[in-house]
């Protein structure tokens, strides 16, 4: 393989010898890359557990249209999937080729919000639309594979966070912004088009009640320093060297126990998710268990048609 391979420059921070195209995916509104050791001539040696997942939609601050958020969901069902991915970059493509503006994502595209909550495409009209497929706000199925897959998700906030987008930052794992461009406002209530679920109960536990009520009742724009001094931010990063900082994040994270960190992760969540956090961690507890001479000798007892004999194992340690 050559240095020919190097995918194509997709935004001004991304550094093409450090990632490949995620075969098999013809996305437009979504790019998806893997991370990849090279030689110096550019040659692929292998791959690194993270991938890059990004908004591809600068000209309109990377909204998100019914397509934008199935490709989302479907990149990040694929990194949950691969078993040697430890870390997901979120982020977004730019600047915009208009105005230069840069974002991360400012959530749900206006411009085709149907008054009956649909999302139409392009052609689309109320006679002609698929409610099963248009009618949903699915960007909470994203939300909620990014809170329950068994991996870091990195908000990496290169430009505006706004909305939709900025509840996506919310409830990532990690968020690392801009110091020159991450900007932060949640104009759900300016437009009418809310979430009341993760994208401000989550933020309230992140920031506060008082703060949260701010952010959504005010609609003002906080920067990234400012996001880091209210709690929301883990670090400020000047622009240039973001998406870097991300993969230093993200080898940090590729050091520890794979396990350790999808129930610590887990752990964080189960207060706030109620029985179904409950479910997530203990479907991993589960799984460990399955993994212990005990649990095997419960099995081999009923394929064996015998009673188990617990003798080996202690009630208590
Ligand atoms: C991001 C903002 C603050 C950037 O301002 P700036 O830099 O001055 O740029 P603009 O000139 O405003 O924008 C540049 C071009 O991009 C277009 N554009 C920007 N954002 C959107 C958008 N969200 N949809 C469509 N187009 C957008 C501008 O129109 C402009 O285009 P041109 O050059 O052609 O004029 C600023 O842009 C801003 O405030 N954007 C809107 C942010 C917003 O209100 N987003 C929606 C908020 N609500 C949601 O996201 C809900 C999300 C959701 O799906 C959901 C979640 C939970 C429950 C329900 C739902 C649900 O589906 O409703």
């Amino acid at each position: 393989m050559s240095a020919e391979t190097f995918p194509e420059q997709v935004s001004d921070l991304f550094d093409p010898t450090h990632w490949r195209v995620v075969d098999g995916f013809d996305f437009t509104d979504m790019t998806y890359h893997r991370q990849v050791e090279r030689t110096t001539d550019g040659e692929i040696l292998r791959d690194l557990p993270t991938v890059r997942i990004a908004f591809n939609r600068p000209e309109v601050r990377n909204a998100f249209r019914p397509s934008t958020v199935d490709e989302l969901y479907r990149a990040l069902d694929h990194a949950r999937m691969t078993p040697d991915v430890a870390t997901v970059l979120l982020t977004g493509n730019g600047p915009s080729p208009k105005d230069g503006g840069h974002s991360f994502c400012s959530g749900g595209d206006q411009r085709i919000r149907g008054r009956d909550g649909y999302r139409y495409a392009e052609g689309e009209t109320a006679e002609t639309i698929d409610p099963a497929r248009a009618g949903r706000l699915h960007i909470l199925e994203v939300q909620r594979l990014i809170r329950t897959m068994p991996k870091v998700v990195i908000a990496v906030v290169n430009g505006w966070a706004a909305g939709g987008g900025h509840s996506l930052h919310v409830v990532s794992d990690l968020t690392i912004a801009s110091k020159e461009y991450g900007k932060f406002k949640q104009t759900d209530a300016t437009v009418g088009s809310f979430d009341a679920g993760y994208g401000s109960a989550l933020l309230a536990r992140q920031v506060g009640q008082k703060a949260a009520r701010e952010i959504f009742f005010l609609a003002r724009e906080y920067s990234a320093e400012d996001m880091v001094r209210l709690g929301a931010v883990n670090e400020a990063v000047e622009h240039e060297r973001l998406e870097q900082v991300a993969l230093e994040y993200a080898a940090d994270i590729a050091r520890q126990s794979p396990q350790a960190v999808r129930m610590l992760k887990f752990a964080f969540n189960l207060a706030d998710d109620g029985l179904a956090g409950q479910q997530v961690f203990a479907g991993e507890a589960t799984r460990m268990a399955y993994m212990t001479d005990e649990a095997v000798e419960g099995r081999d007892a009923f394929l064996g048609k015998r009673d188990p004999n617990w003798s080996a194992y202690p009630y208590y340690f």
